[in-house]
């Protein structure tokens, strides 16, 4: 790859052009991509299974019939999300295996338990909350396929976050004891959410290079301090207590728009949970390993289906 190349592809990339399947690209660029879409299109698959745990214990018809359609979106973003990746020239077979090795890497967020029926409702609003403030910018990522899947993504998540943010109503201005459900939930998952958007800037090792090439158009720090911003007037609304004690508002923070400082975030755990050591780690890989190889026949079955559709059209 020389100089002149890497320039001209720069140049496109600044022109605000989008990288289409069968552009030229340097390597590094191809390789982040494969690795950021891989990484997202697992987090989508493994993140089905936190909340597929409820669907048969959801309390009312209604609700159910909501998870059931949330849970499924999930596996449908997965599934645009692996078809983006293999327009690179990566098959899902190999990504399924890194997944299932420990090679490649999906979201922290997925390795925390869900005892209650009021986690269905924190992760809603959490956990895709912070999805969709990471993922809105990717709408604008300079990889075509990428930003186009993430449009149809978003607008899922959008209402993904409505139906956990509507639970949470329902327990917050409910019974003492749905509140402290409530509560409980928000305990959990409040601090796991802010370590959804990665380490802080400054020990974020991908970060410059993606912002160069307008994959990301904003830093894992910059996206996190607006999902505080924007959530903390929700959990007032709810009447909830946002678990960090060095929560406040600062006017002068950004840019004197005002915005809120906060505690320190436990790194060690969130390393912890992405090496491997989260509660949740071994039973989510158990869980894929296991689809993975019941499938097995399916996808046989369907190679040799098609095999034969071929050999058919051809005699
Ligand atoms: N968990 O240099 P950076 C969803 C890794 S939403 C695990 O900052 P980068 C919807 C990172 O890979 C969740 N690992 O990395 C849903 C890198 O390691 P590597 C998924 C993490 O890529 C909701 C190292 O740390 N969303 O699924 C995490 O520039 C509800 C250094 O980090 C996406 O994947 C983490 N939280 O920025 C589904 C969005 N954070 O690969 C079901 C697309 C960082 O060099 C229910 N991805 N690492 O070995 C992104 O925007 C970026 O990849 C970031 C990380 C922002 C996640």
């Amino acid at each position: 790859e020389t100089p002149e190349f890497l320039a001209e592809f720069q140049k496109r990339i600044d022109r605000e052009e989008k990288i289409e399947p069968n552009d030229p690209m340097p390597s590094g660029y191809r390789k982040t991509l494969v690795r950021q879409i891989g990484q997202h299109a697992h987090s989508e698959i493994v993140g089905m299974l936190p909340e597929g745990n409820w669907i048969t214990r959801a309390p009312t018809l209604r609700r159910k019939i909501a998870l059931l359609a949330k849970v499924q979106d999930e596996g449908g973003h997965g599934l645009y999300l692996y078809s983006a990746a293999e327009t690179l020239g990566v098959s899902r077979k190999q990504m399924t295996e890194e997944l299932l090795s420990g090679k490649a890497k999906y979201s922290s967020i997925f390795n925390y338990p869900t005892p209650t029926w009021a986690d269905m409702g924190a992760i809603g609003w959490l956990v895709d909350g912070a999805a969709i403030m990471n993922q809105i910018p990717l709408c604008r990522c300079s990889y075509g396929p990428y930003a186009r899947a993430m449009v149809r993504v978003c607008k899922e998540e959008s209402f993904h976050q409505r139906q956990g943010y509507e639970i949470m109503i329902s327990l917050a201005h409910g019974s003492p004891e749905q509140k402290e459900m409530a509560q409980d939930a928000l305990n959990r998952w409040w601090w796991p959410s802010i370590m959804m958007f990665g380490p802080h800037d400054s020990d974020s090792t991908n970060s410059d290079q993606s912002m160069a090439w307008k994959i990301k158009r904003f830093s894992n720090d910059e996206l996190r301090q607006k999902f505080i911003d924007a959530t903390i007037p929700q959990a007032e609304y709810l009447g909830l207590t946002v678990p960090d004690p060095d929560l406040k508002w600062n006017p002068e923070k950004n840019d004197g728009k005002g915005g809120y400082d906060f505690g320190a975030i436990d790194w060690d755990e969130f390393w912890t949970v992405v090496k491997g050591g989260g509660k949740m780690n071994v039973d989510r890989i158990t869980a894929r390993q296991k689809a993975w190889d019941d499938g097995e026949w399916v996808r046989d079955a369907a190679l040799a289906h098609a095999k034969k559709q071929t050999a058919k059209k051809a005699s």
